[in-house]
């Protein structure tokens, strides 16, 4: 039998890589990880990614994936062990729905709340929160964003809230996660980072610290006070 190609194209701090990364661990799918510069890019990735550039980029055999969730999802359907996603057909629009959801409204503002100033800054705030408040009432009570009180494809989904926020938070002297605001979140967040497949894996906080201070100095001289 010959033996299957798997290999991760990715980057050190990235949230998105991560997420592949934890859904082929919490398969048990072995594969090997190369770390590209997304400074001073390889003609490996341009070649494997040319309409985004970016990683993750993920190889099976003879096949080339890109974007994290098209990934986890293309993963959780052809290692079928400890699915990742719901098997109620709802139930899996319901965690496609929030893992977009917290993609496209938290992600931003949170990223933004860190690195710009004054109203910019006061706005990105307000709707971190308010994107948050919406988080927090899907767990209801819940161990886990999954079915079963299992980790599944919505935690991995929104993984990075667990350790990519609160350092952003730090970053932006702002404190995201409130614990008395978002109990349910802040034990969700316990939990996540205390499972054998997200401690093992995460950067260290002190490096990520250093890079994203770094990254969020750059734009807000890119973009602040401009009205992005
Ligand atoms: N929507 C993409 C986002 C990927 C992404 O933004 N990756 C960053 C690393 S954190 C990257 O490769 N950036 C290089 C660039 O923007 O040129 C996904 O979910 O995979």
């Amino acid at each position: 039998m010959e033996t299957e190609v798997i290999k991760l194209l990715g980057f050190w701090s990235s949230p998105f890589v991560f997420r592949v990364e934890w859904a082929l661990k919490l398969k048990g799918v072995e594969f090997e990880y190369i770390e590209e510069d997304i400074f001073n890019k390889t003609n490996r990735l341009l070649e494997l990614n040319p309409v985004h550039k970016k990683v993750p980029v993920f190889v099976h055999d003879q096949k080339v994936i890109a974007e994290s969730f098209v990934i986890i999802e293309y993963i959780d359907e052809t290692w079928t062990q400890n699915p990742l996603l719901p098997q109620d057909p709802y139930q899996r629009a319901m965690a496609r729905f929030w893992a977009r959801f917290a993609e496209e409204k938290l992600m931003d503002a949170a990223w933004t709340s860190i690195w710009s100033k004054g109203e910019q800054k006061e706005r990105a705030e307000k709707e971190t929160i308010e994107a948050l408040e919406k988080i927090e009432e899907q767990l209801k009570g819940k161990k886990y964003f999954g079915v079963d009180d299992k980790i599944g494809y919505l935690d991995i989904s929104i993984g990075w809230i667990s350790y990519w926020l609160p350092i952003w938070g730090e970053v932006g002297s702002i404190e995201i996660l409130d614990p008395k605001k978002f109990p349910g979140i802040t034990a969700w967040k316990t939990r996540f980072l205390d499972h054998p497949v997200i401690r093992d894996s995460l950067p260290p906080r002190d490096k990520m610290l250093e890079y994203f201070h770094k990254r969020s100095q750059e734009w807000y001289s890119r973009f602040g006070l401009s009205g992005k």
